[in-house]
């Protein structure tokens, strides 16, 4: 078994630095949502994950410290499988990570993006040292390990061939589900819009931002950005929005004043379990 391992301090010793290409990956995963998945299982078979979901590769010394940042609301059995098949893998992939869930609190409607912007700025008051953010919904599991949850030096799109679209882009500008930014990146687009209530649209709203900013997405081969997504019907209280293609038409102009410097909330609880940390937070609702 692994021992938990604190960062390198004054005491602890000196470990080389993660290879680029971590040796113990396995390539192509069976991913599978068919019988139930008790979290004590979970707990069980990831005893090397510390309070709160985070863990430091115990053999070497990560580049970059990883914030992983989940958009929540009633979704307990996805997140169960979701912890079960990423834990293992970003160990693999020896990163030194933590997982928070931003759990929308009421039944107003649902603001995935609002809560993204909450995730990076309430980790960052956890630990300052994060450099890279991936947003990854509850339900989007990878079916490789080879596909890195790191950030590099353009903001990256990591599910690419969902098994919904057959394993394709739907579209050349698609940036939903799972993606990546450095903290500078993110900084750099104004964060992302709070003002896309419901479903739709927000996901295209970053990737404009990411245009008119001067970058470009980067993505991994569509033979290794394969992902599962856990079948579900539509949610409650997350409708699609009827504003999301005028807003998208407007980004140029909303992005300089509605993003991380404009959002407001208020954080009701912080509660640090096993494999995750769990925020649960007032968003508001749409004016
Ligand atoms: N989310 C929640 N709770 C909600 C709504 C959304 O946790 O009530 C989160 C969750 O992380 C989810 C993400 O936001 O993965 C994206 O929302 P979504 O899963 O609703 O988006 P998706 O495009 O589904 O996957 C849209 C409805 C599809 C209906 C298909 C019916 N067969
Ligand atoms: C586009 C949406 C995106 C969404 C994508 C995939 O049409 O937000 O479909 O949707 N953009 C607009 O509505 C403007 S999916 O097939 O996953 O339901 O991510």
């Amino acid at each position: 078994p692994e021992a938990p391992s604190a960062r390198p301090g004054p005491t602890a010793p000196i470990l080389p630095p993660c290879p680029d290409s971590p040796p113990g990956l396995v390539g192509r995963l069976l991913i599978e949502f068919t019988s139930p998945m008790p979290l004590e299982r979970v707990q069980r078979e990831n005893p090397g994950v510390l309070l709160g979901g985070r863990y430091t590769p115990p053999d070497c010394t990560p580049a970059q410290t990883v914030a992983v940042i989940i958009p929540f609301r009633h979704r307990e059995q996805h997140l169960r499988y979701w912890l079960h098949y990423l834990h293992p893998i970003l160990r693999r992939q020896r990163l030194r990570y933590s997982i928070y869930v931003i759990n929308q609190h009421g039944e107003d409607t649902f603001n995935r993006a609002k809560l993204l912007n909450v995730g990076f700025l309430e980790a960052l008051k956890e630990d300052a040292s994060y450099d890279c953010f991936i947003f990854s919904d509850v339900d989007l599991v990878p079916m490789d390990d080879r596909n890195l949850y790191r950030c590099g030096d353009q903001p990256r799109h990591f599910a690419i061939a969902m098994d919904k679209f057959g394993f394709r882009l739907p579209y050349a500008g698609y940036f939903g589900g799972v993606s990546g930014l450095s903290k500078a990146q993110f900084l750099r687009i104004n964060g992302f819009p709070n003002e896309y209530w419901g479903w739709g649209g927000e996901d295209d709203d970053i990737f404009n931002r990411i245009s008119l900013t001067g970058m470009k997405i980067s993505r991994p081969d569509i033979r290794i950005g394969r992902y599962r997504m856990i079948k579900h019907d539509r949610d409650k209280h997350n409708e699609p929005n009827p504003q999301r293609f005028t807003k998208i038409q407007n980004t140029k102009l909303t992005m300089k004043r509605d993003g991380i410097g404009s959002v407001r909330y208020q954080v009701l609880e912080v509660s640090r379990q096993p494999l995750f940390t769990n925020i649960t937070v007032d968003i508001g609702r749409p004016p």
